[in-house]
């Protein structure tokens, strides 16, 4: 080997070294953090760069493996990572690739790379995350392995097999001193696999859960593989609505380098719904590729339902948001270069994406309105009925909101409110009817706890037109005990909690099923109207017991499952058909009394509340939709798979 090559070859071993060090020195900075989220994203990095394979029309099959120690595989049949000898560098690419920061995309400049936000940084930054991986890639008719131990190889790049296949396997095992949990969530994989599996039409992703083993002593296996693409993926989050559209309307095409899909729904729903994405990212704030779309629809509707003489009849101004009422859109970009924006680097920020999104989109969308008259008129009756009722609900906010300036503190009759005024140790508690609100209302501490009682079932806010919304008295009720307003700024419409008077809100139903279905009424409300408490997480569900267990005269024992009542009966020295334990089942919260409830449900020292978050909110989205909208199958099918109190009350 030459002087020459040799320095190179040094220096690259200390650049590697410094890039790793860098890495673990600061995780943060590369996957975001190091909780469960930054630990599923090691996850994330490894099978974006299989996508990449995919994409670059390689690769058809990925496989996942989660192994009952929580290491991962990831196997696709892509060409597999290079083994050749880096010129320059004088080492094999597999390590390079694999140790140093940002190599991946230098081997191969036409597909997709993510330049920004937290995908993309490399499979380098897993490596150096992984208390140990071993790459192995089947290449030339080979089978070629390296291990690493927290990024550093601990042998060469050696052939250890013959294989007439390609591809790439990467076994990782994340570095527990690292990483706050080791624990791989099944139904963040899940939910991940089968939206990159909607997003990449014609790749099948294979998951295994060997943590999992069945009745048959299998492994939990799922497959993920969508042969619609978009179209399917609309439908699916659509699959609660009832659709006014029969098939989606399909929206393909590229330019310049970048290439554009869009599916769109419209459903008997009043809400848009788009959710976007860039190189397989989501875009939780959207951005230029959302706004590029969006001008589409609005100059395209507009211009047929002008050139057709449908606007005539209406006097009022048709605004951009009334074109996607009871929409529901996916707008995935690929973008060589793409540019993220804001705090969470949710948004697109390429300029240049709105006018070639708003061109291929346009195109397509005149082309469907030509071609689908009938369709096309009942769209527009809708976007006509939009413009209509949004005049309509603005003077029914107006009124709920004038009556709360009119009324200047002055408190909904119904409530009873806490004598504190820090909103900060304030709870709410929202009471399924009155008498268990006469109940709750004895039992509280008044210092810090304030009881509203509802009235039966509250509205059903998603199939309920707007300004039914701000009519209902409940619900007005809700506005003014909470102290929150929505505030219409440039036509938006923005929800102010600065005043809200309570930090906990907690809704506190009868645990049978028509508790849970007013306690899902009241949280569809929240999160239709006033997400944001749930996101702060305001928002709590109080947990009533299901049994009260007393034997003779000694102090009764409360129970929250059927499985703690058995063991409870067994302890008390009973047993569970003698029945000298006297069970007492609990159907309504009326049939405490206040002390009990107090003891039970209300008391802070030993009540369990739990604490409502949205961790992802498509997936949230559909569920309420599919809960509270038109469509019955469904709902029937999920309630059938998620029911609780299935066995208890039906
Ligand atoms: C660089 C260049 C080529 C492929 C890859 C990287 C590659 C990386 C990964 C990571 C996981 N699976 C992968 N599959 C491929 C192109 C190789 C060629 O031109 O043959």
């Amino acid at each position: 080997m030459s002087e020459n090559l040799n320095q190179d070859y040094n220096a690259s071993n200390i650049q590697a070294l410094e890039g790793l060090e860098a890495v673990q020195k600061r995780p943060g900075m590369y996957i975001g953090s190091t909780d469960e989220k930054g630990l599923h994203h090691l996850v994330w990095e490894v099978i974006d760069n299989s996508i990449d394979e995919h994409l670059a029309g390689h690769c058809d099959t990925i496989d996942v493996k989660v192994f009952s120690d929580n290491s991962v595989s990831v196997t696709d049949n892509g060409r597999g990572i290079p083994i050749e000898m880096h010129e320059k560098l004088q080492k094999s690419a597999l390590e390079v690739v694999m140790t140093v920061l940002h190599a991946g995309g230098k081997f191969d400049k036409d597909t997709y790379k993510v330049s920004g936000g937290l995908h993309g940084v490399g499979i380098s930054v897993v490596n150096a995350l992984s208390k140990s991986l071993t790459a192995r890639v089947s290449r030339n008719g080979n089978i070629y392995q390296q291990t690493y131990v927290k990024g550093i190889p601990q042998t060469q790049v050696e052939i250890v097999g013959t294989s007439e296949r390609t591809g790439t396997e990467i076994i990782f095992t994340p570095d527990d001193a690292i990483f706050e949990t080791s624990d791989y969530n099944i139904d963040t994989l899940v939910q991940r696999f089968k939206e990159l599996s909607f997003l990449n039409k014609g790749l099948t992703i294979n998951l295994t859960d060997e943590r999992n083993v069945l009745k048959n002593g299998e492994f939990k296996k799922y497959e993920f593989h969508s042969k619609g693409g978009l179209m399917e993926f609309v439908k699916y989050l659509d699959e609660g609505r009832a659709s006014i559209s029969h098939d989606p309307i399909y929206i393909i095409g590229s330019k310049e380098g970048v290439e554009v899909e869009v599916a769109v729904n419209y459903n008997s729903g009043y809400k848009e719904n788009i959710y976007s994405f860039v190189n397989n990212i989501r875009t939780n704030d959207g951005g230029t590729h959302v706004q590029g779309f969006r001008r589409a629809l609005s100059r395209e509707f507009k211009k047929y339902g002008d050139q057709n003489g449908f606007f005539k009849k209406i006097k009022m101004e048709i605004a951009g948001e009334d074109y996607r009422e009871g929409m529901t859109a996916v707008v995935s970009v690929k973008v060589p270069e793409p540019q993220f924006k804001g705090q969470t680097k949710g948004e697109l920020g390429n300029s240049e994406i709105t006018a070639i999104v708003s061109q291929i989109a346009g195109d397509h969308l005149a082309i469907f309105l030509e071609e689908n008259p009938k369709i096309s008129k009942i769209i527009i009756d809708k976007i006509i009925l939009a413009a209509t009722a949004r005049n309509a609900a603005r003077k029914a906010r107006e009124l709920v909101q004038r009556k709360n300036i009119l009324t200047s503190g002055g408190l909904p009759g119904k409530l009873s409110d806490c004598s504190s005024r820090d909103a900060s140790i304030s709870e709410l508690y929202l009471v399924e009817g009155d008498s268990a609100g006469g109940t709750a209302k004895q039992g509280r501490d008044r210092v810090f706890q304030a009881i509203l009682p509802l009235r039966g079932k509250i509205l059903n806010v998603e199939k309920a037109l707007e300004h039914k919304i701000y009519e209902n008295e409940e619900i007005k009720t809700m506005f003014l005990a909470l102290g929150v307003s929505i505030e219409e700024i440039d036509g938006e419409k923005i929800l102010n909690i600065l005043k809200l008077r309570y930090h906990k809100v907690i809704i506190m139903t009868d645990a049978d099923v028509d508790g849970s279905h007013i306690a899902t009424l009241i949280l569809t409300f929240f999160f239709r109207y006033m997400k944001e408490l749930i996101e702060n997480g305001h928002i709590y569900i109080a947990n009533p017991p299901l049994y009260q267990l007393k034997k003779g005269n000694q102090t009764p024992v409360y129970c929250w499952s059927d499985k703690q009542r058995d063991e409870m009966i067994l302890q008390m020295g009973g047993s569970i058909d003698d029945k000298s334990v006297k069970v007492q089942r609990y159907k309504g919260l009326g049939e405490m009394n206040a002390e009990q409830l107090w003891e039970t449900t209300m008391n802070p020292e030993t009540r369990t509340l739990k604490r409502v978050t949205i961790n992802d909110a498509l997936e949230a989205d559909r569920v309420f939709s599919m809960l509270m909208g038109d469509e019955v199958p469904p709902r029937r099918a999920f309630i059938e798979e998620n029911a609780a109190y299935a066995n208890v009350d039906i």
